[in-house]
């Protein structure tokens, strides 16, 4: 073992009922700029994605494209599998709920509610949502003028179930969730989620049906196979079953608890009531926290498959890039609200962050270095007080981005890393290298040393955010591999390095011409 502090994230399990839209690239994103800050910053990481495979919803979507829920299933998991490519996600393993190992999981959990007296038989008769895969009481619903009865965060329509059923004693955990979540105030971010759902908690929990009798797709409950586990029981256990739950001598185990659960603002009671209560009655710890993301809408409308309005990852990176949509969706909207995709937004942003100011300031340093010092790294002479403040705020950029990152504050980190970009495009015009060529050749090469190793400093921060553009940004700085890890961070660039021919890295987008008039 590597003796690293470690750091495990995780996204939601997608349900396979649908093809991938922006929305579900949007959590994916955040947990890959956490693995990749944290590889990058010394961590032993383990970065988890993947499918949700069981329960009614994909049982009838299944039904509904006329396939059997396992080809359907791995037909559309395959769908959220090429969106790590496109994207250019980099997790460590893809977890599908029908692998072997999850139900041998899932039922060892079950057993250890089973042991601690958690689980009785009994019936439930209740409002039950197929699009939420979850239970409602009867004071959460309301119907609405059409007559339909309707329940949840996305009011989706409920229906009445009555079937035999276990429960799990969730009113039993209310006052232990309290206290967990009172010496944890770190477990439920951001604040707003955390005084909804601890008011969820203090208004009385009853208890969650666990089984479902009605359909067949999941995981039989131990030793009465008629009943299938709740898929929402189902779902949370994917995060242990890919530590070895139950075996906690497997290698993996070292990285429970979590360290983040990003998941949907949706989704929450699961992951921050029920979740932390199936695992402290099976004594296992829960995770450390649960930061809830905001919803996208895309120009001011709800997503829906019945307006064809998502936007789909793959047609918005290839029109746009991959790496200005990764710097949009986490630069536009501070992590945990709600956002609107605004194809003008994106495009103003790429123009004025991208390829303005921090592609600009790439490309007049490079291209002065290559032209006028000989296409090696300039000599640095004496600094000036301007030089040195500059440099300072460089250097400071790494504490801030990592505090910032800690908080899943990406739009804040993004946001102090463009201020360094703007004060040194700002010391550029103040300085006017091309002034000093003829006046102070030497002055002029110290102007253009502390600029690339701003450009330097910068780029390494960005990397976790826009992988390749910063990459193809070190490379031209010669900025070797191994030295683009934050324990490098302070090795400055060597006067005298032999430079690559410059290349932009962040073209301006123009909208192409409506057809030739
Ligand atoms: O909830 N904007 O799966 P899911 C932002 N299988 N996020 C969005 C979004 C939007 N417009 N639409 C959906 C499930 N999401 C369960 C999870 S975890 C043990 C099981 C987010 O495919 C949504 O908030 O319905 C959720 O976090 C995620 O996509 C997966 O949604």
């Amino acid at each position: 073992m590597s003796g690293r502090n470690t750091f495990y994230t995780t996204t939601p399990i997608y349900y396979v009922n649908d093809v991938p839209h922006i929305g579900h690239a949007y959590a994916t994103l955040a947990c890959d700029v956490m693995a990749r800050f944290k590889r990058l910053d010394g961590f032993d990481v383990h970065f988890l994605t993947g499918t949700d495979e069981h329960g009614q919803k994909v049982e009838k979507a299944a039904a509904a494209a006329g396939m059997s829920p396992q080809a359907f299933t791995d037909k559309v998991s395959q769908s959220f599998h090429d969106l790590l490519g496109v994207m250019n996600y980099s997790p460590d393993n893809f977890i599908r709920t029908t692998e072997k190992r999850h139900y041998a999981s899932c039922q060892a959990l079950w057993e250890k509610l089973v042991a601690s007296g958690d689980i009785y038989l009994g019936k439930y008769a209740g409002w039950y949502s197929v699009r939420d895969e979850a239970f409602y009481a009867e004071d959460e619903t309301t119907v609405g003028p059409d007559g339909k009865r309707r329940a949840g965060p996305v009011n989706n329509e409920v229906e009445w179930v009555e079937e035999p059923s276990y429960f799990f004693k969730l009113s039993a955990w209310g006052d232990r969730l309290l206290e967990f979540y009172e010496k944890n105030p770190r477990f439920i971010a951001p604040e707003s989620r955390r005084n909804e759902i601890i008011s969820f908690v203090k208004g009385g929990l009853q208890d969650l049906s666990v089984s479902r009798t009605s359909f067949s797709w999941g995981v039989p409950v131990p030793g009465d196979p008629k009943h299938i586990m709740y898929v929402w029981l189902d779902a949370l256990t994917n995060y242990i079953t890919e530590c070895g739950y139950p075996d906690e001598s497997n290698p993996l185990w070292r990285f429970w608890p979590a360290d983040v659960h990003v998941v949907g603002k949706d989704i929450i009671r699961f992951h921050c009531v029920y979740w932390p209560a199936f695992l402290m009655s099976a004594g296992v710890a829960p995770p450390k926290r649960v930061f809830a993301s905001g919803w996208w809408t895309t120009e001011g409308q709800k997503i829906s498959k019945s307006l064809g309005n998502a936007i789909d990852p793959i047609a918005v990176t290839n029109e746009f890039g991959v790496d200005p949509v990764r710097y949009f969706l986490l630069r536009e909207v501070p992590f945990g609200n709600d956002g609107d995709f605004q194809r003008r937004a994106l495009i103003g942003r790429l123009n004025a962050d991208l390829a303005n100011a921090y592609g600009n300031l790439c490309q007049r340093v490079l291209s002065i270095v290559a032209k006028n010092c000989g296409s090696v790294v300039p000599p640095k002479g004496a600094l000036t007080d301007e030089d040195k403040a500059l440099l300072g705020r460089a250097q400071g950029l790494l504490a801030t981005v990592r505090a910032e990152i800690d908080e899943q504050a990406f739009h804040r980190a993004l946001t102090a890393i463009w201020e360094v970009i703007a004060d040194a495009n700002r010391y550029v015009d103040a300085q006017a290298p091309w002034a000093l060529a003829k006046t102070d050749p030497a002055r002029r090469d110290t102007v253009m040393w502390v600029l690339a190793e701003t450009i330097r400093r910068v780029t390494l921060l960005v990397q976790p955010f826009m992988p390749d553009s910063a990459s193809k940004i070190l490379e031209q700085l010669a900025v070797p591999q191994e030295a683009r890890a934050y324990t490098a961070f302070d090795q400055e660039l060597v006067p005298g390095t032999a430079l690559p021919k410059p290349q932009g890295v962040f073209p301006r987008y123009v909208e192409p011409t409506k057809a030739a008039s």
